[in-house]
């Protein structure tokens, strides 16, 4: 019997070495996969997201918490793939182009994962074509991440040229703000990365 109590815990503290552990066993005991992730590792990347969204946690316990959460998802990967479960919907993350800052880009892939999406992350730097080769492989959602006020536009020009596609789009990143997604017809805003979970499983439900 898997102790998910535990798993959580150990996720929520960044334990990696428990996660693998209790992740190990868990498989060794031919526990349901669906049950390690839905009972036991998201709950736990979840609630760290909420803490954060009230300050209650920072980045470095996000960033600690994610690493234990993939160190168990290595584990799982090659079973996950086997057992064709079905993720949640994918979505592609990027920085948009010209701007090469990452880390709350990386936050937000990290967190997407963590809620049980199938997540591209198309790094920085990122031009339309790199969010068009993600649509053909199958994104449905964009979320585009700017951290200056320089680049802030391109985001604009991705809402522009995906306008009247099935693709949906979100932005986020420090200098951006409800207003400015509703200015240039986004599709969603967040203001963290536990915010981007959150639009994301909005535009899901209603999709
Ligand atoms: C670290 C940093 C760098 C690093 C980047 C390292 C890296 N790998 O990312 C380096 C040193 C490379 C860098 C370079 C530059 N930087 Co810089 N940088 C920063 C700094 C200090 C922190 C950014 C950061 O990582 N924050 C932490 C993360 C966790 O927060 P975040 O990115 O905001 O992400 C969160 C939310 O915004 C949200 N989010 C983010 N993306 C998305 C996407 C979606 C869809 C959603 C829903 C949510 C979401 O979720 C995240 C997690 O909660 C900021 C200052 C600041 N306080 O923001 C300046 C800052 C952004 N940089 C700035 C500048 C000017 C530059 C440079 C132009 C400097 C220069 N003259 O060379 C270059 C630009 C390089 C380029 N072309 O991109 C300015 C921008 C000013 C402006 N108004 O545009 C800032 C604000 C500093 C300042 N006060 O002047 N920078």
């Amino acid at each position: 019997m898997t102790d998910f109590a535990a798993l959580q815990a150990a996720v929520l503290k960044g334990n990696r070495n428990d996660v693998k552990d209790i992740v190990q066993q868990a498989i060794d005991n031919q526990e349901d996969i669906n049950a390690i992730l839905d009972r036991g590792m998201i709950p736990a990347m979840r609630e760290i997201g909420e803490r954060f969204s009230r300050n209650e946690a920072y980045v470095p316990e996000l960033l600690i918490a994610a690493r234990a959460m993939q160190a168990g998802l290595t584990l799982l990967e090659p079973l996950i793939a086997a057992s064709g479960r079905k993720t949640l919907g994918k979505v592609a993350v990027g920085t948009v182009k010209g701007d090469l800052h990452d880390i709350g880009k990386n936050l937000v892939a990290i967190m997407l994962k963590g809620a049980g999406y199938d997540v591209l992350d198309l790094g920085v730097n990122c031009d339309i074509g790199k969010f068009e080769e993600a649509v053909a492989q199958g994104a449905s959602i964009l979320a585009c991440s700017s951290l200056l006020t320089t680049t802030m536009p391109y985001m604009k020009e991705v809402v522009e040229h995906f306008k009247g596609r099935k693709v949906k789009i979100i932005i986020g990143g420090a200098p951006v703000t409800q207003d400015y997604a509703d200015e240039i017809g986004a599709d969603g805003y967040g203001e963290d990365a536990n915010g981007a979970v959150k639009i994301v499983d909005k535009l899901f439900q209603e999709a």
